[in-house]
């Protein structure tokens, strides 16, 4: 059986749920819980040397770190339904806009960012709080602008669902856990409800994960 390790509030790894639902592969979770550092047990950094949640796992053993690594190889692997546009161009183009979200503004949101503002800088709430806020701003601008070029309205690339999608919706669900205001941009949230309106989305929700508190 391919195992997924994640948490259920992990937004990376929700990236990784949506996708597996999307191709209609078989999986199990292995939650890590990342309020107990459960991504720093020494078994689990023999898989993932990072620490961070996900990584996918195969019957086999073989184990795969990096969310958009990961969702790259399923996409190779489980072609249909297609994730990536046909032409080089519109791949390149979602390529830029996953990694507008993965590269440029999630890692600012991550746990062990937060939590070295917090004991080396002595950040409190507020503040934290306030650099979520502000990373997650400066990174939608440029979504949203990039949508409204496209004229976008259910999708952030073109006319259907792309990888971009998959890495959108976590990141809104991650500004408004936050309490991030989304008020500048009203294309990504449309686009947001339109995605949170299809079952591969809404059903692994991290409510809606086995992990999650009931
Ligand atoms: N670039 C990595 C980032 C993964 C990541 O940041 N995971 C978070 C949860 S969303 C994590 O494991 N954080 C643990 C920590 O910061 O200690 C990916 O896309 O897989």
């Amino acid at each position: 059986m391919n195992i997924l390790h994640d948490y259920w509030r992990s937004s990376a790894s929700w990236r990784v749920r949506i996708t597996l639902a999307i191709k209609g592969i078989d999986w199990q979770s292995n939650s890590h819980d990342l309020t107990g550092d459960e991504q720093r047990d020494r078994d689990y950094l023999t898989l993932n040397p990072q620490g961070f949640v996900p990584a996918w796992q195969e019957a086999d053993g073989w184990t795969l770190a990096q969310s958009v690594a990961i969702l790259e190889y399923l996409e190779e692997r489980f072609p249909t339904p297609a994730l990536l546009p046909p032409s080089a161009r519109a791949r390149a183009e979602v390529r830029s806009l996953v990694q507008t979200i993965a590269c440029d503004i999630h890692p600012l949101n991550n746990l062990r960012v937060t939590r070295y503002l917090r004991t080396q800088w002595q950040a409190d709430d507020a503040r934290v709080s306030a650099w979520l806020c502000h990373w997650m701003h400066e990174g939608f601008i440029a979504l949203e602008e990039r949508a409204l070029q496209q004229g976008s309205t259910r999708h952030l690339h073109g006319e259907s669902l792309t990888l971009a999608d998959v890495c959108l919706a976590p990141q809104l669900y991650n500004a408004r856990r936050f309490g991030c205001p989304l008020d500048d941009f009203p294309t990504l949230v449309g686009i947001g409800a339109h995605l949170s309106s299809l079952t591969a989305f809404a059903e692994t929700r991290p409510e809606n994960h086995p992990g999650a508190p009931r």
